[in-house]
């Protein structure tokens, strides 16, 4: 029998084009100012610019945000339930403490892919545990940047 491709609803489609949340948690806006040697010299905005040319690349519209605050990331996931095909996201350090994001993200019912811009197994082994994980469909750390080119690749396949 051949297979249905599920098309997205038009709530979470930009035109013609699937939308994907790309959510980034606190002190990612330091990107390319500080801590150089861990996160390399690429600010968030370049980090956009390479998942906007993804996104061109792979027929994917590109909402990207960032925010310090935890309650506003979850108005941003639960949003995402009516607006997103698929959600991207790099929790910050958030990764590692919140319940709300997770259960955010387990009521949104999207494909959720976890990026890390370092490799979170080398560090602090308070880095290796994600309640974000409980929600992903997958997760890449270690490849800075790339990271996320490689989730909206990932996302690309799911959606
Ligand atoms: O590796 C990642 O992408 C992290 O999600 C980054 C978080 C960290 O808490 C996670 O454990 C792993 C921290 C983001 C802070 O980024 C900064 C960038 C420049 C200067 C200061 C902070």
């Amino acid at each position: 029998m051949a297979q249905q491709r599920k098309q997205p609803k038009s709530g979470e489609r930009k035109g013609s084009l699937p939308v994907v949340y790309v959510l980034n948690g606190p002190n990612l806006n330091m990107l390319g100012l500080r801590e150089p040697t861990i996160y390399g010299k690429e600010t968030l905005a370049d980090v956009e610019k390479l998942c906007r040319a993804a996104g061109s690349r792979l027929g994917l519209a590109i909402d990207f945000r960032q925010s310090n605050h935890e309650g506003e990331l979850v108005d941003w996931i639960q949003e995402a339930r009516s607006k997103a095909a698929g959600i991207v996201i790099n929790a910050g350090a958030y990764t590692h403490t919140s319940v709300a994001m997770l259960d955010a993200l387990n009521a949104a019912e999207k494909p959720v892919v976890e990026v890390h811009l370092s490799n979170i197994f080398r560090r602090e082994s308070f880095r290796h545990h994600s309640y974000i994980s409980l929600a992903a469909k997958g997760v890449i750390c270690g490849f800075g940047p790339k990271g996320y080119v490689l989730a909206l690749e990932a996302l690309a396949e799911t959606i």
